[in-house]
Parts: C-alpha cells; sequence; structure tokens
C-alpha cells in the first residue's frame, strides 16, 4: 500500500521524507510523536512488571538492563503502540504485506550499564547473505530522554547496507541517537547498533516493537506469549501483526482456515456474508450479461 510520507528533514543535500532517510542512513528518527500523557500511560503500565523483574541474563540482555518481554499480553497501549500511525506506513514502504510484529519488549537501563556489543537485529537470520533487504524493522520509543551520558542507542549510519563487514566497538563511525521522550528511533534489521552505556545516574527506559516479513518466524512466539482472550480485545489490525493473518497463499491457516476464526466469533458469520454478496453480485452479472 502505497502513502504519501511527508518531508522530515532538510539535509545538506536537501529536503529528506523520512522513508529516503530509513533507506539511505538505515534508520530515521521521529521527534515528539508521543504526548506526556502517552508517555506517562506506558510507564505507569510498565510499574508492575518491572517491579518484578530480575536484571538480563546475560551481556547481551544486560547484566544491570531489565527486559519485559510479551508487553500486547500485558496492557493495550502496547498494542496502540506496535500499531502507532505514524510508524506503519514506514514500515509498509520496507516490509512486504502482511508483515508480523516478531517482538515487544521494555529496556530499562539501570546506572552504570556497561554498552552493549554492536550488532543487528535481523542477524539471526543468518542462511541469508548480506547484503540485502531486510528481514525485519525494530523501532525504539523513548520513555526517558535519550542522552550523552544515559546509553542512548548507538548506531552506525549507512551500515545496513554493509555485506560482511564486522565494526569495531571503538569504531568512530558509531553515533548515539539523541532524543526526546515521546519519540522514536526506526532502522532497518540489517543496520549495526547497540545500546550505550548508561553513565549516568537514573535509569533509561526504551520500548522496542520489533517487526519481521511475513515469511520470517518471530521472535517471541506471538501467538503463545499473547492469549486469545487477550487478543480478541486487540483491533484487527493488532491481531494481524501478531499472527492472526494469513500470507498468501496460505502461510498462517490453521487446520486450513483463517486464524482469525479463533479469536473473533463474528468472523464466521462475516465471511458467510461476504460470500453471499459475492455470490450475488456475480449472479447480477450474469443477467445483465444475458
Ligand atoms: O537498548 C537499546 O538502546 C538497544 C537494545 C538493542 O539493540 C537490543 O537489545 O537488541
Amino acid at each position: 500500500m502505497e502513502r504519501e510520507l511527508s518531508v522530515t528533514a532538510i539535509t545538506p543535500d536537501g529536503p529528506r521524507t523520512e522513508l529516503e532517510l530509513l533507506e539511505r542512513d538505515g534508520f530515521v528518527v521521529l521527534q515528539h510523536v508521543l504526548g506526556n500523557p502517552e508517555v506517562e500511560a506506558i510507564r505507569r503500565a510498565l510499574e508492575p512488571h518491572l517491579e518484578r523483574t530480575p536484571m538480563g541474563r546475560n551481556r547481551f540482555e544486560g547484566l544491570r538492563t531489565q527486559r519485559v518481554y510479551a508487553l500486547l499480553a500485558k496492557s493495550a497501549v502496547f498494542g496502540e503502540l506496535a500499531s502507532h500511525p505514524r510508524v506503519l506506513p514506514l514500515l509498509d514502504h520496507v516490509l512486504q504485506p502482511n508483515y508480523l510484529l516478531s517482538a515487544a519488549l521494555a529496556i530499562k537501563l539501570a546506572p552504570g550499564e556497561d554498552r552493549q556489543a554492536l550488532h543487528v537485529d535481523d542477524g539471526f537470520y543468518s542462511w541469508i547473505a548480506r547484503p540485502r533487504r531486510p528481514v525485519g524493522v525494530s523501532v525504539i520509543w523513548v520513555i526517558d530522554d535519550f542522552t550523552e551520558v544515559n546509553g542512548a542507542t548507538e548506531v552506525i549510519p549507512g551500515s545496513h547496507l554493509w555485506g560482511n563487514e564486522r565494526p569495531e566497538a571503538e569504531d568512530p563511525r558509531i553515533q548515539p541517537v539523541l532524543m526526546p521522550a515521546g519519540s522514536a528511533v526506526v532502522f532497518q534489521g540489517t543496520l549495526w547498533h547497540r545500546g550505550g552505556a548508561n553513565r549516568s545516574s537514573a535509569p533509561r527506559l526504551a520500548i522496542t516493537p520489533q517487526y519481521c516479513q511475513p515469511w520470517a518466524r518471530q521472535m517471541e512466539n506471538m501467538t503463545l506469549a499473547v492469549p486469545p482472550e487477550v487478543v480478541s480485545g486487540y483491533p484487527r489490525r493488532v491481531q494481524e501483526l501478531l499472527g492472526y493473518s494469513i500470507h498468501p497463499p496460505f502461510m498462517g491457516h490453521v487446520n486450513g482456515m483463517h486464524p482469525a476464526r479463533l479469536i473473533d466469533p463474528d468472523y464466521v458469520e462475516r465471511d458467510r456474508a461476504d460470500a453471499r454478496r459475492a455470490a450475488e453480485m456475480l449472479e447480477r452479472r450474469r443477467g445483465s450479461a444475458r
């Protein structure tokens, strides 16, 4: 679905749309998308889960980092964030139709956390050689301002186009993505990046929904992670992102049928009504052709 994307930045080479920046640099920053009430609602929704979440189990998760997974099972605010209208049009251009939500987690870096190892988010689809189109796209939503000292995500602009090169930890091209709360960075799964070191005295909280091509396995097993009774309360678009969709001709079917039948009590009746309408239309066309 092609949609207009607005000009977001005046660069030395002229005005650029968000999509052009995402394609050229591998990432684009969307400034001030959420207002303070939305940011605070997210913080509140996370609080009870953060209270019982231990620090990470290894250096990649972060030994001074809490990660809360399966966010769409925890509060509807995360469903809204994962399907945010400022982000979906970009994903519609970069990924194929029927793309999926691969992961949705909160990342809270405590003071003293080290920088992460440089990595790419879709690197575990290692069977497909680089350079290539991304298998995934990640979004990092800023809940606490990302600053020079509190562990802002760091990226290497343009590295989404690389082949098998691997950057050194001190690569001079690394730059922090500094953004105020309510902003987001959208980046291709092929972009080299890492969480920075938190050298401040306060935590750094972010939410990261990550998406994948419709034919790739989701990182979080979303149809198990989010119970059907929770999924049935979400809008159709969110249900599709979670995996209640068909990627034609039949990827994702359940017992030969559309998976939405399992969570939408009206699906069967609506489906029958659609089929009836289609048959009537066909009959009318045949009638007028006679
Ligand atoms: O927390 C961040 O800024 C980035 C985290 C990240 O890239 C990851 O865990 O894959």
